[in-house]
């Protein structure tokens, strides 16, 4: 985990970014179901998935990005089950970033997408809209779906006025962080499941007509990081 992280930081400060926006995150295998693990120290295992949370800071500003992918270069088909799901979650709460939606209109959609997938794998059971409404996602995915970003990581800003959701608007930026977090020893989860982080964050702008993914280069698509794995 730790050579991952010196490798992340050489990468950065040889491309003229000497300054992390906060500590690395590198969890390999059930590390990554611990969500803001630090420690770094284990050792990767081919089975596993790592995670990697990591973000430089740039000309003052925070950047803060998240990927996922299989330590031996191929998912398992549990991985790549999971992995998929939590991808459609953040592409559909990626959809919602635009002007004149509530900032929480990505949330919701991650929630969506989510909830009814971990009833198709078995992972919940019940009524998607009564799973939703007890939150019962969380027991899975107990964070939010992303924050403000800018001069700081956790930028300024609020994100409610007078108890409403605030409206997105042109030039704000934003994180889109789903994930799936289901740690060994989960009782009542069938044991293909357990020992599984994942998480994947993309930097967004809310432009006048839509939005620019700002991390797009970096891959997350099952097909585009098993083909890098293999380079
Ligand atoms: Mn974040």
């Amino acid at each position: 985990e730790y050579q991952l992280e010196a490798a992340f930081l050489h990468e950065c400060s040889r491309r003229g970014a000497r300054q992390q926006a906060y500590s690395p995150i590198v969890g390999g295998g059930n590390n990554a179901t611990v969500l803001h693990y630090v420690d770094n120290t284990d050792k990767l295992e081919s089975k596993d998935l790592v995670l990697i949370d990591a973000g430089c800071e740039l000309d003052y500003y925070a950047s803060d990005i998240t990927r996922t992918f299989p330590v031996g270069g191929t998912f398992s088909k549990p991985q790549a089950q999971l992995y998929q799901l939590v991808l459609d979650a953040q592409l559909a709460a990626i959809r919602q970033v635009k002007p004149g939606n509530a900032y929480n209109a990505p949330h919701k959609a991650a929630v969506r997408t989510l909830t009814r997938g971990l009833v198709r794998l078995g992972l919940l059971k019940g009524q998607l809209a009564r799973l939703i409404r007890e939150e019962k996602y969380k027991r899975f995915f107990m964070h939010g779906t992303g924050h403000w970003l800018g001069m700081d990581v956790h930028d300024v800003g609020d994100y409610k006025i007078d108890g409403h959701w605030r409206q997105l608007e042109p030039g704000m930026v934003l994180t889109i962080e789903p994930g799936l977090y289901i740690p060994l020893g989960s009782k009542g989860v069938a044991k293909k499941w357990q020992g599984i982080g994942i998480r994947i964050e993309d930097d967004i702008l809310v432009t006048k007509t839509g939005h620019e993914v700002l991390s797009a280069d970096a891959p997350k698509t099952i097909t585009d990081i098993e083909a890098i794995m293999k380079t």
